[in-house]
């Protein structure tokens, strides 16, 4: 299978957090890969990634990185593809790897989700892809009616708390 889907982590440590969106992947039906690549400590091997992904039938970048988190950033600068950045919760409650990724200079953008969001990179991705594959749109649809489903359960449940001045 060819990936579709590239997600990029600066380490291993990141390995738990972005679980999450290989398991949406998988659900999804979508090939991705899984690499570990770090903007500082394996420049060259980020630049060779980056510059071939295309090439290589990948659509869209995930990249997850904690700290000083340039990984997307730098990819973005080498490719066309869309990056979309995970910031990782491993320093300052992950605000320096949020601010890292989001405020990207004009020109490079990096679609940055929340930290540790792993899974709404995923989903993110899969729209990208959703938009000209219509059996992955189906299946998104899917997933969506799943989360309209567990509100509508929620609802269900909450009518049976019951406080004095609770009306409903
Ligand atoms: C970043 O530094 C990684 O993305 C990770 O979130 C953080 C710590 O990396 P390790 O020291 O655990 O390899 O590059």
């Amino acid at each position: 299978m060819t990936p579709l889907v590239s997600i990029i982590m600066g380490s291993t440590s990141d390995l738990p957090v972005m679980e999450k969106a290989a398991r949406f992947l998988d659900s999804m039906h979508i090939p991705f890969e899984m690499l570990a690549l770090s903007a500082h400590r394996t420049p060259r091997e980020v630049e060779k990634f980056a510059s071939s992904a295309k090439d290589r039938g990948v659509r869209v970048i995930i990249a997850a990185a904690g700290m000083a988190a340039h990984l997307g950033g730098v990819i973005a600068s080498m490719t066309t593809l869309p990056v979309i950045g995970v910031p990782i919760r491993s320093s300052f409650d992950g605000l320096d790897a949020l601010l890292a990724i989001v405020q990207m200079p004009p020109g490079i953008p990096v679609a940055t989700v929340g930290v540790n969001a792993a899974e709404n990179a995923a989903i993110l991705a899969t729209q990208i892809l959703a938009l000209s594959d219509e059996e992955i749109d189906r299946r998104l649809a899917d997933h969506k009616a799943g989360l309209t489903a567990k509100i509508v359960k929620a609802n269900e449940e909450l009518r049976s708390v019951s406080f004095p001045y609770k009306t409903n």
